[in-house]
């Protein structure tokens, strides 16, 4: 098959061979690791076009390189957007989108709940630089409606959110805020969905962002991130965010690896949701559970709005026990087969406990107002068979 995009194909079809051609590469049937920093010219003139853009093609992997292109064209075709910009890390992709996209003086507009450093690279960083940020609670179209000003140039949220698993109605929320200015940005972290459960751009969006490090690479081996917009913003991302602000380069071995994880997107999706659908049904019954935030469960305020906008519920899950904080602490130190860690995704089951871990660049008081309680405590579903994650559960929770 060629390399050319052809969007009837099915999404497990496309996540193998969308944007890689073995012809090009003497029919290699992976792209090669193309460990090059620079791209030697033919002539001075031939460099001199690629560097005013007027001529195509790679001079320095600090801007492009071959096996990148083919991951960026393949995360394009799967998140349906024109163009992508793989990074070294999720920060990385979201740093050199918000720096490139807002200038001081602007309002950010961020739904109350996001990952911890996303919250603070806005909350601590980005607002040293002049850009106004405020949050609102995008589950309340009134509460984003009475926060948007003529200042506001981007909005930002994750659906579900990191980590509370709020969900927030993506076409409904781009429609108010584009009624409102339609040249307001729309960007979504796709991270905990990836385009195999939810397709922002679809939905009205215009900004994909993704920690590839999650489900995307798939097996907990790298750091990366990615970018996905039409290709004008993301021409401007890779020209400035990403090549003079933050370097954000991503390593071809890494881009490898995602290009690898991704061929068994779709498929290890469906174990991930599977087994998170059976571990948040026991937990829902557990009598020492207080709390199951999961939209798979008909009981959870977002499983509506989950039904609709996604293709399944997801494999991430958290709750809240009837013991608090000592109970979740109690838990986490007692799971064997479960990994005490952070990082979501991978093929081992992860717990975490985010008010002291991925949200604990907010103060106790910020934590307080976003909605990220001290008692929260965060599953990462993995590929395991899912009644030796049920039973490890049952020991943890046991008396
Ligand atoms: O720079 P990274 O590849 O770690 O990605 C940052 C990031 C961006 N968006 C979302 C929704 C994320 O969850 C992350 C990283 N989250 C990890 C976690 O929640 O476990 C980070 C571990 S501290």
């Amino acid at each position: 098959m060629s390399a050319d995009r052809d969007t009837k194909l099915g999404f497990a079809t496309r996540s193998v061979h969308a944007g890689y051609n073995s012809s090009d590469f003497e029919g290699a049937l992976n792209p090669p690791i193309v460990m090059s920093s620079t791209f030697a010219f033919d002539n001075v003139a031939q460099g001199a076009g690629r560097f005013s853009g007027e001529e195509s093609g790679h001079f320095y992997s600090r801007i492009s390189n071959p096996t990148q292109a083919v991951l960026e064209t393949r995360l394009a075709d799967l998140e349906e957007g024109e163009a992508a910009l793989a990074t070294a890390s999720g920060m990385g992709a979201i740093t050199a989108t918000l720096w490139t996209l807002l200038a001081p003086g602007d309002q950010l507009l961020v739904d109350k709940t996001v990952y911890g450093c996303t919250f603070s690279f806005m909350q601590h960083g980005l607002q040293k630089f002049g850009v106004n940020i405020c949050f609102a609670d995008f589950t309340d179209p009134e509460d984003i409606q009475a926060k948007l000003t003529e200042q506001t140039k981007l909005i930002y949220f994750e659906t579900p959110a990191n980590p509370n698993m709020r969900v927030i109605d993506i076409a409904a929320v781009t429609a108010l805020v584009k009624a409102y200015n339609p040249t307001i940005k729309c960007m979504v972290d796709n991270t905990y969905c990836t385009p195999a459960l939810q397709r922002p751009l679809t939905l009205g969006a215009d900004i994909v962002v993704h920690s590839a490090t999650k489900y995307l690479g798939g097996h907990g081996d790298l750091i990366a991130g990615a970018v996905v917009a039409d290709a004008e913003t993301i021409e401007q991302i890779r020209m400035y965010g990403l090549k003079d602000m933050t370097g954000a380069v991503i390593a071809p071995l890494n881009v490898f690896l995602i290009l690898r994880g991704i061929k068994t997107l779709q498929l290890r999706m469906e174990r991930h949701c599977q087994n998170a659908q059976a571990i948040a049904d026991m937990l829902d019954q557990h009598p020492d559970v207080d709390q199951v935030f999961y939209p798979g469960l008909k009981n959870d305020p977002w499983h509506l709005i989950a039904s609709q906008q996604m293709d399944d519920f997801g494999g991430m899950i958290a709750l809240e026990l009837k013991g608090g904080y000592e109970a979740a602490v109690k838990l986490l130190n007692k799971l064997k087969l479960a990994k005490l860690a952070v990082s979501l995704g991978d093929a081992e089951t992860l717990v975490q406990h985010p008010a002291s871990m991925t949200h604990s660049t907010y103060t106790l008081e910020e934590r307080g107002e976003h909605g990220i309680t001290e008692g929260l405590v965060r599953i990462s579903a993995g590929l395991e068979a899912v009644e030796d994650i049920i039973a490890d559960l049952e020991q943890g929770l046991a008396d």
